[in-house]
């Protein structure tokens, strides 16, 4: 006799854009798992996916994330939430996906570190969801071949179509940058030594001081260097560009397979709108493997170690930004747990 293997529990925190795309994906296309609760600040939001999903309705993230019906947790919740709800993950046992960032400071972030390494596993895992992007997943093959030589550049290219007109002046650092941050060491298997932040308001609407142009020069412990361009008020589409060059060859993330369109002596392709739609198949993948890591199965995602250095990157490249000078990242020691990283 077969014995029928219980789908996971998911329990979502936080039913916005994210939240309610990745409960989609979690009822519609990942086998092996079911949305069992959902919490959202706003009620509506928060009946309409439960609806969507056959889940109960949670008043209280703390009661979701404790429930014994729910065996993992989904953390898609505004930013300044992460930490509090990812420790009390940790309290409960219960493994966890957090939407980056980790935590909005590097000392909430080492909090979470400091707790996952007491309990002595990893149940962390941080949503930066370019590491299961086919493209992406194919520069890092191509990296690990060894075809191009030794790596000597990692180029990042970042583009929103537009920002919030209430945009926060570091958003694009905490908020965007994060995900090239985490692609340059992820490609090239390097740290962060030192930042050269540059920031740019240039959508006149944006309040004074608000930063949606930025450029990042890092140098990397492997004597690599990384050049990071992040601009978020783009207007023609949104686009991601992640490049290794090395000393025989380069790769570099191919544009979505997107057909060109001939017509009136014109040749054009389609643009993808936002995040959302560019990167659908890697939250799908990202899901699927996170769900297969909680039965066993190796996992290459982002750790809570992951989060935290992007944090403190952040933070280093916050100061460079004040200073006008490059700023050192100096991390903390590494925890034991996370020493195969
Ligand atoms: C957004 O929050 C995301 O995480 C997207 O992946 C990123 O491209 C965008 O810049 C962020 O605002």
């Amino acid at each position: 006799m077969i014995e029928a293997i219980q789908p996971l529990a998911v329990g979502i925190v936080g039913a916005g854009g994210m939240g309610r795309r990745h409960a989609h994906n979690l009822h519609h296309k990942v086998k092996g798992a079911m949305v069992a609760g959902v919490y959202d600040l706003d009620a509506g939001r928060t009946a309409q996916v439960a609806a969507e999903c056959g889940a109960a309705v949670f008043a209280n993230p703390y009661e979701l994330i404790a429930d014994e019906r729910i065996d993992a947790v989904l953390i898609a919740s505004p930013d300044d939430t992460h930490a509090d709800f990812v420790l009390a993950c940790l309290q409960h046992h219960k493994p966890v996906l957090c939407e980056k960032p980790l935590a909005t400071n590097p000392a909430d972030g080492r909090r979470i570190v400091e707790a996952e390494a007491a309990a002595g596993r990893k149940m962390v895992t941080v949503g930066f969801m370019r590491r299961f992007d086919p493209y992406h997943v194919a520069v890092k093959e191509a990296v690990a071949s060894g075809s191009l030589g030794q790596p000597v550049l990692f180029r990042g290219i970042h583009r929103n179509a537009q920002a919030a007109p209430d945009l926060p002046r570091h958003l694009i650092v905490t908020g965007s940058a994060v995900h090239d941050v985490d692609s340059a060491r992820w490609l090239l298997q390097q740290e962060v030594e030192e930042v050269f932040a540059h920031g740019r308001r240039i959508d006149p609407a944006l309040a004074d001081g608000a930063i949606d142009l930025l450029l990042l020069q890092l140098s990397m412990s492997g004597n690599c260097l990384a050049t990071i361009e992040v601009y978020i008020s783009a207007r023609y589409g949104y686009e991601v560009v992640a490049e290794i060059a090395g000393e025989r060859g380069a790769a570099v993330t191919a544009a979505p397979n997107l057909a060109i369109l001939l017509r009136q002596r014109r040749r054009a392709a389609a643009i993808h709108g936002e995040w959302l739609e560019r990167f659908q198949d890697a939250y799908v993948i990202e899901l699927e493997q996170w769900l297969q890591s909680l039965r066993g199965r190796p996992f290459t995602g982002a750790s809570a170690w992951d989060g935290y250095v992007a944090l403190v990157v952040a933070e280093a490249c916050i100061a460079s930004l004040h200073s006008g000078q490059p700023q050192s990242v100096r991390i903390a020691a590494r925890p034991g747990l996370y020493s195969e990283q």
